[in-house]
């Protein structure tokens, strides 16, 4: 008969509408445990070489001041532009949609910093630094999102050289598009056909049925719940879902934006201890589109992507078949969360 636990099988995936495969006979053999102790990376509170410390100059030559609590700047490297003329390329028959569009995207790219010490991380902060954390995403997604020229705004973290991250400094990225993204407008899609089928956003009826077979809930607070969701693609991919059905961070009253930065702390610390390692990872929000237009459809949340497969130096490649079909996973969501868990 037929098991999750024992079967091949595909797992579909409602939030993207997409699908992924999972292997978990290939994981029947027992943990081997192997713990890797990396060298152990000790960072001075202030480092006079990194562009994100306080007071030190940047790459573009501007410096930074002072600052003692969160730090927010123009990427100096922007990959999007605010004054970018409007424009198209079109080539191809017309009529149906030509084979060939392009189209002028403009933007705004900022960094911020979390902390003005060098040697944190996000599992390292302490409750009130966090929750100022917390507060300045919010405090950038109304001042960007209220832009008419603006329709996204992506609230960011890349972590950890694996992931790209280019400076161990405690930093993460905001992005705001005039556009609505990729995989933001895939989720708009399906949390709007579920509204509108149910009155209830897709996350909250996800929610509550995680809440009651509890086999992949990590940790949860009053406001927030961290669990490896159902059709999770990475080996530790989690989402971290709002209790209660917001549509952004500004959204979040005061201590629902203190269980934000809780529920944080719980999960980065679990990451960093099951491989015994700084966890790298991309994790950011997914928010309502600022398009000028009500989203009671959309339920904030946030995904972690962390690429590591079995210990500190062993990750996960997207590659072959996964590249060409679809992606495949050996352990399943409910062992991943399982040991997540168990940390
Ligand atoms: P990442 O570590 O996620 O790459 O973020 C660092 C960002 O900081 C990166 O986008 C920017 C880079 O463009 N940056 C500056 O804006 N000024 C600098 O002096 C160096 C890096
Ligand atoms: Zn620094």
């Amino acid at each position: 008969m037929f098991s999750l636990t024992d079967h091949p099988h595909r797992r579909y995936n409602p939030l993207s509408d997409e699908w992924v495969l999972v292997s978990p006979h290939r994981t029947k053999r027992p943990w081997q445990g192997q713990v890797e102790t990396p060298a152990i990376e000790t960072r001075p509170p202030h480092d006079p070489q990194c562009y994100l410390c306080p007071g030190n100059e940047r790459v573009g030559g501007v410096r930074n001041p002072d600052y003692a609590g969160t730090f927010v700047f123009d990427n100096d490297f922007a990959a999007l532009l605010p004054d970018v003329p409007a424009g198209e390329y079109i080539a191809g028959r017309t009529g149906e949609q030509p084979l060939l569009r392009a189209y002028a995207e403009h933007g705004i790219c900022r960094v911020v910093c979390f902390s003005p010490r060098h040697d944190l991380t996000l599992a390292m902060l302490d409750a009130a630094t966090l929750r100022a954390v917390v507060d300045t995403w919010a405090e950038q997604t109304l001042d960007l999102g209220g832009r008419p020229e603006i329709g996204y705004v992506q609230v960011f973290e890349n972590r950890g050289a694996m992931m790209g991250a280019s400076n161990p400094h405690p930093h993460g990225q905001i992005w705001a598009t005039g556009s609505i993204p990729l995989h933001v407008s895939r989720e708009l899609g399906t949390q709007a056909a579920h509204f509108a089928a149910t009155g209830r956003t897709l996350l909250g009826d996800y929610l509550e049925l995680e809440l009651g077979l509890g086999q992949r809930v990590v940790c949860a607070n009053a406001h927030f719940v961290a669990l490896v969701p159902f059709w999770a693609v990475w080996p530790f991919e989690t989402l971290i879902i709002s209790r209660r059905a917001v549509p952004d961070i500004p959204a979040l009253d005061d201590a629902a934006r203190d269980g934000l930065a809780d529920i944080l702390k719980q999960l980065t610390t679990r990451y960093d201890a099951l491989f015994n390692v700084s966890f790298p990872y991309s994790m950011g929000f997914h928010q309502r589109p600022c398009d000028g237009v009500d989203h009671p459809e959309w339920h904030l949340h946030a995904h972690f992507y962390p690429p590591l497969l079995r210990s500190a130096t062993v990750r996960k490649f997207m590659v072959g078949f996964e590249l060409l079909g679809e992606p495949q996973r050996d352990i399943t969501p409910e062992q991943a969360a399982e040991r997540l868990r168990a940390q």
